[in-house]
């Protein structure tokens, strides 16, 4: 289906990058709540652009187009499908533990997001031939074959935009291990974040950290662990190891669930749908 008729239809459309983690919490959430929507993978660097127009203040993804309305943030994504989609719960209703499961989103949206994406692309910008099947899966080979050729001027804007030198890496890394550390104390006996269910702390955590854990419910392809940089990968398999990293891939076993997103057999009138919608040149593929 394309995104203009979704929408047009009052089903919710995902604007993402398939291997952001900020991205992975919004489809989590859209998936534990079963609400059918359709994703729309934009390519690196051009999604800056697609975001802004859709939004008219966020150059980031994910973005929601919702009721006419294009949400930046995954935060306040989230706020809003909760309150439109208030059921299974993902804000506990008593005041003081809403709080701190708000707290705690925040804590890993800030502390931990941007540091575990600086460090991991420290590592692996190095090398396009891990990066470019990454951020081209489901594309045509053509799309492909244009980011391989502009990859070396997308790794210098990204080096730039994520402030990635070998000094903020090592500072991200130990980020990424005070995170961890937190996540472990705030873990509580009854193996969630807040109170004894799974709130939005839980996904938030879970879902940031998934390039650590490498759940196999993560719904788009990773780079194989044996592929990795050999530092890359002793220091990311140093934290799954660790109580807090296979809390992560207990938290995608328990509650990721089955994916809510249309396919196209799903939305048969795809294809018609298609020739009738304008093409836009920042937006590649539906899935
Ligand atoms: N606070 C935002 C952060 C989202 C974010 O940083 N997204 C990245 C992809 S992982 C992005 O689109 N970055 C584009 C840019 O910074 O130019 C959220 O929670 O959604």
């Amino acid at each position: 289906m394309s995104a203009a008729l979704a929408e047009s239809r009052g089903v919710p459309v995902l604007w993402q990058l398939q291997i952001s983690h900020y991205v992975e919490k919004v489809r989590w959430a859209l998936d534990y709540k079963r609400i059918p929507h359709i994703r729309r993978t934009l390519l690196p660097g051009l999604h800056v652009v697609k975001a802004k127009r859709l939004t008219g203040d966020t150059s980031t993804v994910p973005v929601l187009t919702i009721d006419g309305r294009s949400i930046g943030d995954s935060t306040r994504i989230i706020a809003a499908i909760d309150e439109r989609w208030p059921q299974p719960q993902l804000y506990p209703e008593d005041p003081a533990q809403r709080r701190r499961a708000l707290e705690l989103e925040e804590f890993f949206d800030e502390e931990l997001g941007p540091h575990i994406r600086r460090a991991f692309y420290h590592e692996l910008l190095p090398h396009p031939e891990l990066v470019v099947p990454l951020f081209t899966h489901g594309q045509p080979a053509v799309t492909r074959d244009a980011l391989r050729a502009g990859f070396p001027m997308l790794r210098v804007a990204m080096r730039r935009r994520l402030e990635i030198s070998d000094e903020s890496a090592a500072h991200s890394r130990a980020k990424m291990v005070a995170a961890l550390d937190r996540l472990e104390r705030e873990i509580s006996a009854s193996g969630y974040l807040v109170g004894d269910s799974f709130t939005v702390a839980d996904l938030t955590a879970a879902a940031l950290f998934y390039g650590v854990a490498r759940p196999p419910e993560f719904p788009y392809p990773m780079v194989a662990v044996d592929d990795l940089p050999d530092s890359w990968r002793e220091f990311h398999g140093s934290l799954a190891q660790r109580p807090g990293g296979q809390w992560v891939a207990q938290m995608y076993r328990r509650h990721r669930g089955q994916s809510a997103e249309l396919t196209p057999a799903e939305a048969p009138v795809a294809s018609r749908a298609r020739t009738q919608t304008r093409p836009d040149p920042t937006a590649t593929t539906s899935r």
